[in-house]
């Protein structure tokens, strides 16, 4: 798994933005988005004076494709595959649910424990490389991460913990009120309504999802973004709708970002 460090270099460790996209295979708005970010974030540095003031002061960690072996079966076997591709001895089911397999209130609400399923939890919590290896990242790297930032689609969301209990995090109002901020700084470009609040509310219950060990972990700033459409397209959402889609996610994660940057 290759991650990105985007940012002005420094010889200090500067607080830093953890970014992935591709949890679950077939999203592949949300793969597209982080190269989209990636782009705008190398060829607007030095014009752009908030992408100019976020990379002096900060990293971001770019993760374009979280679900490598899934994203690839997507192209080649099934294009709706959601989960990873691991095996396991005791069934012929193959992969687990990447966002219930995070060590977060594992399998107790909103997932499976029947390998066969969708929502499968896995054998263990990190029992999937791909959850284990991004972890362990955010472990050793935990005192200088200060956003964690995860792209899914799709139902137009902006989602905050918790999801494996309805408990308000301890952040609530803070963590609401700049979801609300980016979700407005999203529709100016083209209308596009998000509805923000915590996961379990406003999807649904479901634990072991990174969001909410993120936050447990201790970065603050934990979202899930459920981008376009509602429902019309879904995961097959129009080569049309790329740009847009990005353009718009961009200005909700700046919004995001210069949050963070003001409350260093
Ligand atoms: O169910 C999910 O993992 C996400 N929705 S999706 O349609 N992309 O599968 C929502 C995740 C919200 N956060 C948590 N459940 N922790
Ligand atoms: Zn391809
Ligand atoms: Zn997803």
């Amino acid at each position: 798994m290759n991650v990105l460090k985007i940012g002005k270099k420094s010889s200090s460790t500067k607080p830093s933005i953890f970014l992935d996209c591709g949890i679950h295979a077939r999203e592949w708005i949300s793969t597209a988005f982080c190269q989209w970010f990636v782009k705008e974030a190398l060829s607007t540095y030095g014009s752009d004076s908030e992408m100019t003031s976020l990379l002096n002061q900060m990293d971001v960690y770019v993760l374009p494709v979280f679900n490598i072996d899934g994203y690839d079966f997507t192209h080649k076997s099934n294009r709706m595959w959601r989960k990873t591709r691991s095996r396991m001895s005791s069934t012929s089911c193959i992969g687990a649910d990447p966002n219930r397999n995070w060590n977060a209130g594992w399998c107790t609400a909103g997932a499976s424990s029947n390998p066969c399923s969708d929502t499968f939890c896995g054998s263990s919590p990190e029992s999937e490389i791909e959850v284990k290896n991004v972890a362990d990242f955010i472990r050793r790297n935990k005192s200088s991460i200060k956003a964690y930032l995860t792209i899914h689609s799709y139902s137009q969301l902006l989602l905050f913990p918790y999801s494996y209990t309805f408990q308000l995090a301890e952040h609530h109002s803070e963590l609401m009120t700049v979801a609300e901020g980016a979700s407005e700084a999203l529709r100016s470009l083209h209308g596009t309504q998000y509805t923000s609040g915590p996961g379990a509310a406003t999807i649904y219950p479901a634990a072991g999802g990174s969001d909410d060990w993120a936050y447990d972990l201790g970065v603050k700033y934990s979202y899930t973004f459920e981008l376009r459409d509602t429902g019309r397209y879904g995961f097959l959402l129009p080569e049309s709708q790329i740009k847009p889609t990005c353009e718009e996610t961009m200005l909700a994660v700046k919004y995001i970002t210069s949050h963070v940057q003001k409350n260093l």
